[in-house]
């Protein structure tokens, strides 16, 4: 009975931890004992912690430790989220808005923002993590508790408060804002980055740790921002969402950073639906908000007949839809109206609808939408097929991966840049949550080849246009894409000469 219940109190005390302290204890790399040991000597509440203390070798100076078990723990490290599905951006970014909203809307906070994967825009995030700089903690952790919908505080110290809500546990820190920029560079990452950071680090004699850069004489220098730090290494800021690790530091070090797509480079949005296929807004509602947004132009992009869409565009539909168009143009002269279409590419490599009705569109989306079980081979052919047609302008979401479940396909990618070259068929960045797609990495491997790319939302409802822009120019930067590899930031005779371009074969 003793025993039941003593077992009861454990499970519980383990349910109630942060996330990354659970999975550490489970990993039987720490006992119980050890695990309160350590978070009351270092106060590490995560996996990023962790792997400071180790690599600080902190750990081996705690009470009742030693080398040998600062080795289990780092060692147990990696496989630590090993088995817990990872939270889509859109997801996460859904989640971590009203904390940060919150925080910054609390007196004395001087500014809060993601860190991690979510900050650096990684399709699939593995935990929230948000720093909000303050010199007195206690509101900012206030406003955090007085949240709605959370379930469950699982932490909560002077500078740092752990909460669960439905979908995730959500996690904030407060430092000091005089060491604000350390603490968010630290938890940015990648590990990649902050490894190779240090590596530089020490080539000048500096020591750079989790909370700031340690000179030769043992001092740290506190920082405020990231850019002190860059510029101490003597780097510029370097945009998170290329921190990947891999030769961003190389390029800032010779001056050879990219000036990144940003939002505010987007000149119009040249896929989304309405309610002619399975988009949730009249065109109407889509051309209020895209006014509101400045853009210069538009396309209206339903799905063609037979697309698996819920609802689809049909050829007659098509007729009745331009008439309505036609009716918008009229209304609203400070933004042009195309009248586009995203026809899906049939199993033999033709599209959805017949050329006569292809033609009379201002713009051609084509898309693979369904694999029909072919092989990587197959669908390359579908894909060329649909490139060579000159009425087909752009590509969308060219590997068709639904995050978090799907996979993209497995094609011969560099193939498809090619064609896409050598046919003038652009390549879409596509924002939907569900897409991501190019993710950054093809993003910059398609325009490495010399393909030309449009970032598009693909949205469906009015309310999301910026937001999936927005997640579109992400990926893309993440793809070190600069305004000049982008169709749709350029001027709408731009996009009509490329459109012609492709018509007239050239
Ligand atoms: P995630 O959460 O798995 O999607 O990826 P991140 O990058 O957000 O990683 P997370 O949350 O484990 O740790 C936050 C940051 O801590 C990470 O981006 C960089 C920093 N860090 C530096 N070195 C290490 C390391 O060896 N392991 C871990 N886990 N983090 C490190």
């Amino acid at each position: 009975m003793y025993e039941a219940g003593g077992w009861v109190l454990v499970e519980s005390a383990v349910a109630d931890l942060p996330a990354d302290l659970r999975w550490l204890y489970e990993s039987d790399a720490v006992t119980l004992e050890q695990l309160a040991v350590l978070h009351g000597a270092l106060g590490v509440t995560t996996a990023a912690d962790l792997a400071a203390a180790v690599h600080e070798e902190q750990i081996r100076r705690v009470e009742g430790f030693d080398a040998a078990a600062e080795q289990r723990i780092a060692a147990a490290l990696p496989s630590l989220r090993a088995h817990v599905p990872r939270l889509p951006l859109g997801r996460a970014t859904a989640l971590a808005a009203p904390v940060l909203d919150a925080l910054r809307a609390t007196p004395g906070v001087q500014w809060a923002e993601p860190t991690g994967s979510l900050r650096r825009g990684q399709d699939l995030v593995g935990d929230i993590e948000l720093v909000a700089a303050a010199d007195d903690p206690h509101d900012a952790i206030e406003a955090v508790m007085d949240l709605p919908h959370l379930a469950h505080t699982l932490h909560r110290s002077a500078r740092r408060i752990y909460v669960l809500t439905e979908r995730a546990q959500i996690g904030v820190r407060v430092p000091e804002p005089r060491v604000a920029g350390a603490a968010q560079l630290y938890l940015t990452g990648s590990a990649g980055h902050f490894g190779a950071l240090r590596a530089r680090a020490r080539e000048r004699g500096l020591s750079l740790r989790h909370d700031g850069l340690v000179g030769a004489d043992g001092a740290t220098f506190a920082a405020a921002t990231e850019t002190e730090i860059y510029d101490a290494l003597g780097l510029p800021f370097i945009p998170p969402e290329i921190r990947h690790g891999d030769d961003e530091i190389v390029a800032a070090a010779c001056g050879e950073l990219p000036r990144l797509l940003a939002a505010s480079d987007i000149r119009g949005d040249l896929h989304m639906h309405s309610t002619w296929s399975d988009g949730r807004d009249a065109i109407e509602a889509m051309v209020a908000t895209c006014r509101a947004l400045g853009y210069e132009y538009m396309a209206i992009t339903d799905h063609s007949e037979h697309s698996a869409a819920i609802r689809n565009l049909t050829a007659d539909g098509a007729r009745r839809q331009a008439d309505e168009i036609a009716v918008l143009r009229e209304r609203y002269r400070d933004i042009t109206i195309l009248h586009g279409c995203e026809v899906d590419i049939l199993p033999d490599g033709r599209l959805d609808f017949p050329d006569r009705v292809l033609e009379q569109f201002d713009i051609v989306l084509a898309s693979l939408h369904e694999r029909a079980g072919h092989s990587p081979e197959q669908l390359l052919r579908r894909y060329a097929a649909a490139m060579q047609h000159p009425l087909v302008a752009i590509i969308t979401h060219p590997t068709n991966r639904v995050l978090p479940t799907r996979l993209g396909y497995d094609l011969d990618y560099e193939r498809v840049f090619e064609i896409a070259v050598e046919t003038g068929t652009i390549l879409e960045v596509d924002g939907a949550p569900a897409h991501l797609d190019l993710d950054g990495a093809l993003a910059r491997r398609a325009v490495a080849a010399g393909a030309m790319l449009a970032v598009d939302s693909d949205c469906h409802a009015a309310d999301k246009l910026e937001r999936q822009m927005a997640f579109g120019v992400t990926m893309a930067r993440r793809g070190w894409v600069e305004p000049r590899h982008v169709l749709n930031t350029g001027p709408l005779d731009t996009v009509r000469a490329a459109i012609a371009a492709k018509r007239a074969g050239r």
